[in-house]
């Protein structure tokens, strides 16, 4: 018994729609977890990315030791207070992070050593000393500490990587003890190879979790071979545990995750791309830089009851992005995330209602339509 439990509560098809329980509060599954890398989600105050639904905030071992410090953070109470969120937070590792971010770095049986891309400072992250830096955060779900090659890579390569993040995995399980109200979550890694995928699953099935991510996907290898895998990796995983594809994705990927069975995800995309000048609607994507929407008087989008469509034209989204004023970033991060989470809500009703195919093909003809 951990504290944290997941309940199942309709199929249809392989998509699933239920609910975690944590002491924090109820997360919604199929769920999108906004990343709040820095200890913030970027251009948003925590009480607005509450507002656009999210239950839960994804956080980074790695940004977060390397600064300001995991024992800062807990000595000025946890990251829940740090940043004035209280409903749930899951911590990524740090082993990700490190081999796309960091300079220098070793990979040994023991873990990694790395120069911070911050300050160039050395650091070296274990299985144990990942356990100890998402405690001191005070992170409800926890991540395993794991390793991936990104795609393509030699069979040899992926096969002797999953098989460390396997011995990685128990060593987390081990350091992680029993912390009632906090869940460890296992990670199967394994490329595109179906029996390095099931030998992962297998491998973590055996040590036991409280949920199952499928990681090493979304590195390289395209939508198709993306979907390829998911049409069998989620399977391998325990029915009766949450599944959390990590790191992915644009709206289209999202559906055809959960589609194949995914409970949970996190993608910088909304918010990174809220920054860029780019908006995600349900008629597709919108560039606000662009010159025609200089004299539009129409909302980005109708139909959308966030603040940036209710309260402000294209015409002036586009103005204060090219201007470079602040408000841009935090407008059209806000109408990302809340398009995010109105395409969980929606997907989350269709799957309890029985209707998924039906709301796949209208999320299609939506698109199709065009920006109008
Ligand atoms: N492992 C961890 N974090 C991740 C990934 C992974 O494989 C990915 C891959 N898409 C994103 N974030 N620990
Ligand atoms: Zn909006």
């Amino acid at each position: 018994m951990t504290g944290v439990t997941f309940e199942l509560k309709a199929t249809d098809g392989r998509a699933r729609t239920g609910v975690i329980r944590t002491t924090r509060g109820d997360i919604r599954t199929p769920a999108f977890m906004p990343v709040g890398t820095a200890a913030t989600v970027k251009a948003m105050m925590p009480e607005s990315v509450a507002a656009t639904g999210a239950d839960i905030l994804l956080g980074n071992t790695y940004h977060l030791m390397l600064r300001p410090g995991a024992e800062r953070i807990a000595r000025l109470g946890g990251l829940h207070r740090f940043m004035n969120w209280e409903k749930p937070i899951l911590t990524d590792s740090g082993g990700f992070q490190v081999m796309s971010l960091a300079d220098l770095r070793k990979l040994t049986e023991k873990g990694v050593t790395f120069r911070s891309h911050v300050d160039g400072s050395k650091h070296e992250l274990t299985p144990e000393r990942s356990m100890e830096i998402q405690r001191l955060l005070g992170s409800d779900i926890v991540m395993c500490f794991d390793e991936c090659p990104a795609l393509p890579a030699d069979r040899a390569r992926i096969e002797e990587s999953m098989r460390l993040s396997m011995r990685w995995a128990a060593r987390s399980k081990a350091a992680f003890g029993d912390r009632p109200g906090h869940a460890l979550f296992g990670i199967q890694q394994g490329g595109l190879e179906p029996d390095l995928r099931e030998e992962s699953a297998k491998a973590l099935r055996d040590i036991g979790f409280d949920g199952y991510a499928i990681g090493g996907l979304a590195v390289g290898e395209g939508q198709e071979a993306m979907f390829a895998c998911l049409d069998y990796a989620p399977d391998m995983l325990p029915n009766d545990k949450p599944r959390y594809l990590m790191g992915v994705g644009k709206p289209d990927d999202i559906l055809g995750a959960v589609k194949r069975g995914v409970d949970m995800m996190d993608c910088v995309l909304p918010s990174r791309s809220g920054r860029t000048g780019q908006a995600w609607t349900r008629r597709g994507q919108v560039n606000i830089k662009n010159a025609r929407h200089a004299d539009d008087p129409r909302p980005l989008d109708a139909e959308c009851t966030c603040p940036a469509c209710r309260n402000y034209s294209r015409a002036y989204l586009h103005h204060v992005f090219r201007a470079g004023e602040m408000i841009s970033g935090m407008l059209l991060t806000w109408h990302n995330l809340h398009y995010y989470q109105e395409l969980m809500a929606g997907m989350r009703a269709a799957i309890a209602e029985g209707r998924f195919d039906a709301w796949e093909g209208e999320f299609h003809a939506q698109r199709a339509e065009g920006d109008i």
